[in-house]
């Protein structure tokens, strides 16, 4: 069973709002049609989510956020997220939307939730998740990223191999000369100093990425932009990215 995140930057315009990418969604479908291990999808906010979620200064701490904001952060979600199911359904893939209010409580995993997803994809649906804004109790609600889902799930259900499909083709030694760096051991430090991009998105996702990769998972970071590098990490062929390794 693999893990794939699809990151926000490729299946939505960052630079416009409200605006999905509907050519790169349609043609990441028809890849992962090729694919015929069990999978479960995570995506993230790009332009819908994080759009309203910095309009109305929401943030991954939970907090008595403006109420119709937490609602615009939702709605945009569930939005994004049935453009990415009808995509799927139109490539003949046959996608289950499962939001994370349906496997979280506050900010806790239910472990015997999360354990029934793989259960779906054995049954040949694609369980599809998303980075979302959750209840938290109190009056209090908070952004879930979908890197922080990617961690939860591989932590309970030990992936063969999460991926996370970004904007650029892994991670950089160095963004002038957009130097790959190809393998990070989780055990070493970091010793390269790595270029962060402007967003500050690659840094969470290497954090995420070392935290599982320490529990035996191998993780890869590939350019979503070219799905055929997705579909060749999984099947370990000619791959193009960062691989994270305990
Ligand atoms: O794009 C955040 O998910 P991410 C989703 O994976 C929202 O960080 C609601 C902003």
């Amino acid at each position: 069973m693999i893990l794939i995140k699809l990151g926000g930057s490729i299946i939505t315009n960052k630079e416009r709002p409200l605006a999905p990418n509907k050519t790169l969604i349609r043609n990441i479908s028809i890849h992962l049609k090729k694919v015929k291990e069990p999978m479960i999808i995570i995506h993230g906010g790009g332009s819908f989510g994080h759009y309203w979620s910095v309009k109305y200064d929401m943030h991954t701490k939970p907090d008595r956020y403006n109420s119709k904001g937490v609602s615009l952060v939702k709605n945009s979600m569930v939005e994004l997220n049935s453009i990415i199911l009808k995509s799927f359904v139109e490539s003949g893939l046959n996608p289950y939307c499962v939001p994370p209010s349906d496997f979280m409580i506050g900010d806790k995993p239910i472990k015997r939730k999360v354990k029934e997803i793989p259960k779906i994809a054995h049954s040949g649906l694609i369980p599809i998740s998303y980075g979302d804004v959750m209840w938290y109790g109190k009056n209090k609600f908070y952004i879930l990223s979908g890197d922080k889902i990617m961690g939860i799930l591989s932590k309970i259900l030990k992936p063969r191999l999460a991926i996370f499909a970004t904007n650029v083709d892994g991670v950089y030694s160095d963004m002038k000369t957009r130097k790959l760096v190809s393998e990070f051991r989780s055990e070493k430090p970091i010793t390269t100093k790595v270029s962060m991009d402007v967003t500050g998105g690659m840094t969470r996702k290497i954090q995420e990425a070392r935290v599982i990769s320490k529990n035996g998972i191998e993780v890869f970071f590939v350019n979503g932009k070219f799905p055929n590098r997705i579909v060749n990490a999984i099947n370990g062929r000619g791959f193009e990215g960062t691989i994270f390794r305990r």
